[in-house]
């Protein structure tokens, strides 16, 4: 059985032959760039500086390495690095050898993770020693142990540290995967270009949040189209904020997409407005995308850090939606354009573009990327709506997947059957084309860009032993947007806010999940269907 669905072989062929799908690997366009400006700089962390041949290098010896580690063409990893330049070694050195990445997000715990390794059967795990205070070997050392106990004689998922492994002997450190520098570099990665390049996570609906395919031919196509309307050349410098392993960062166009271009990437190692403006400055960073609530931190820091930001001429905003007003303050505090990019892991990618009208590009969240991307917009039952009106967003395209991996049975309820994606974003038309976001029917909280799937975290907020009942709620925020809120009902006590986070926390949930507020009811409403009427629910939450 295949592990998820491919495009039917009419659009295959349709894709081709329009030039989208290139045909080519990651691992072989890395060759190419290197072959093209081998001496250009491509990427530079803190004074780490790698030029196009050096990368190219890097990824030949670390592809050795985990080869002798006994990962394998096919062979998912879950990548679990924060924003360093071994991330982009790594990523590169797992594509040259055919391999897997699957994208964790910095902030991911133990229940996170251990989904990604189950479902992706992943051969390695790649982790730092230790970040913003957590210690991810032991994280690394409980789960593999435990897997271990489950499945033995099994090949063990290998664990990689970048950093220090500490006592664990077993695992391996990533600067030990440097084979030896193999000049002529290795031959054909052996991955063919419709092959699955990454595994992306999606935000998630659902109790276990699914993990979307990503091939070659649509992912490149992504960087490239998105490099192309920003207009990225090797003069561009993109500065890497939001956490690498995000799409957007990626390769909308970000990393990616400057690489494509033959431009410099720039890594910001923390997301603080002094860091990052002070490497704009530095690093003469030309664009950059931040996720809406780190805006106002941005432009406060500009107004009183005396950088020089002269050189950034594009500030992409996107995974939530930016006020307008906020939005129109970009121009004038911080001389960039503002671009509104509005993705998905799914595929999808909407960007305003750099000539529309002001207005346009503070009011919207932009049109596709792809003259084949193709938009529905219906109603409840399925029927498109008249123009202008809301609706949810349905997609179909170059490089937007017709399937999760391995989850057969949901893909049924969120593709149609012709394929079509089923975003659960109500967007409309706006009359000048592009599209705005007004709502959202999936049951999902997005708290400034970090998305929460409310069964997830209800399930796991039913395991309490005071809670019989829960519902998670978006409530709006001034500041992220939306912060979830937990209905519940309780025998007894009801647990406080504090407690629940450290309760979530201790089952291994990533933090920022849990509810920032609690609130105790003896009933939660119910809709004609006998569901949570969460609609109900998020009209007795105040107005911020
Ligand atoms: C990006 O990707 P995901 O997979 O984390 O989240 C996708 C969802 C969308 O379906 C939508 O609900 C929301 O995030 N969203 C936006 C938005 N951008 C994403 N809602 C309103 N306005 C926007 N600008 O978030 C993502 C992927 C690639 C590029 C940018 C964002």
């Amino acid at each position: 059985m295949k592990a998820h669905p491919t495009w039917p072989d009419a659009d295959a062929e349709r894709y081709r032959r329009a030039g989208y799908w290139s045909g080519r690997t990651f691992g072989s366009y890395l060759r190419s760039w290197a072959g093209a400006r081998p001496g250009h700089l491509a990427l530079v962390d803190g004074d780490r500086r790698w030029t196009y041949a050096e990368l190219d290098a890097a990824a030949d010896r670390l592809a050795l390495g985990f080869r002798s580690l006994g990962v394998e063409r096919g062979d998912r990893v879950v990548v679990h690095l924060p924003n360093r330049a071994e991330f982009v070694l790594a990523w590169f050195g797992l594509q040259r050898i055919g391999a897997v990445p699957v994208h964790a997000m910095p902030g991911h715990r133990r229940t996170e993770i251990e989904h990604m390794v189950r479902v992706g059967e992943a051969a390695a795990y790649i982790i730092p020693d230790r970040h913003a205070r957590f210690d991810h070997r032991e994280l690394a050392r409980q789960l593999v142990d435990d897997l271990a106990k489950e499945a033995a004689g099994t090949p063990p998922c290998r664990v990689v540290v970048c950093g220090d492994p500490g006592a664990h002997r077993d695992f391996t450190r990533l600067e030990d995967l440097y084979g030896p520098t193999v000049p002529s570099g290795l031959g054909d990665d052996g991955a063919e270009s419709s092959d699955l390049a990454l595994l992306l996570l999606s935000g998630g609906t659902t109790g276990l949040p699914k993990l979307v395919p990503r091939t070659h031919d649509d992912y490149a196509y992504n960087a490239r189209a998105a490099a192309g309307i920003c207009a990225l050349d090797e003069d561009s410098v993109y500065l890497a904020v939001l956490p690498i392993g995000f799409n957007f960062t990626l390769a909308c166009p970000g990393v990616l997409g400057t690489f494509m271009s033959g431009g410099t990437v720039v890594i910001c190692p923390d997301p603080s407005p002094q860091t990052a403006l002070r490497l704009i400055d530095e690093r003469r960073v030309t664009i950059t995308s931040l996720s809406p609530p780190l805006v106002p931190y941005w432009l406060e820091e500009a107004e009183h850090g005396g950088h020089r930001l002269d050189s950034l001429r594009v500030l992409q905003v996107g995974g939530a939606r930016i006020s307008a007003d906020l939005a129109r303050r970009i121009g004038p505090e911080l001389g960039a354009r503002v671009q509104q990019v509005f993705g998905m892991a799914e595929g999808l990618i909407n960007l305003t573009r750099l000539d529309d009208a002001e207005e346009a590009a503070c009011t919207t969240q932009g049109r596709p990327i792809s003259p084949d991307d193709e938009i529905l917009i219906v109603d409840a039952e399925g029927r498109p709506v008249t123009d202008g009106e809301p609706g949810e967003l349905l997609t179909r395209g170059p490089y937007t997947p017709r399937g999760y991996y391995r989850a057969e049975e949901h893909n049924r309820r969120a593709f149609t059957p012709d394929g079509f994606y089923r975003s659960g974003d109500l967007v409309r038309r706006t009359p000048s084309g592009n599209l705005e976001v007004v709502g959202r029917i999936k049951d999902q909280i997005n708290r400034g860009g970090e998305k929460i799937a409310a069964t997830e975290v209800e399930e796991h907020l039913l395991t309490h032993p005071a809670i019989t009942a829960a519902a998670l709620v978006g409530a709006p925020d001034a500041q992220w947007g939306e912060r979830p809120v937990a209905f519940v009902i309780c025998q007894g006590q009801a647990p406080g806010s504090r407690e629940l986070a450290s309760f979530l926390k201790q089952r291994g949930l990533a933090a920022y999940k849990a509810p920032d507020e609690v609130i105790a009811v003896d009933r939660l409403p119910l809709t004609a269907v006998g569901k949570i009427d969460k609609q109900a629910l998020a009209r007795r939450l105040p107005r911020p």
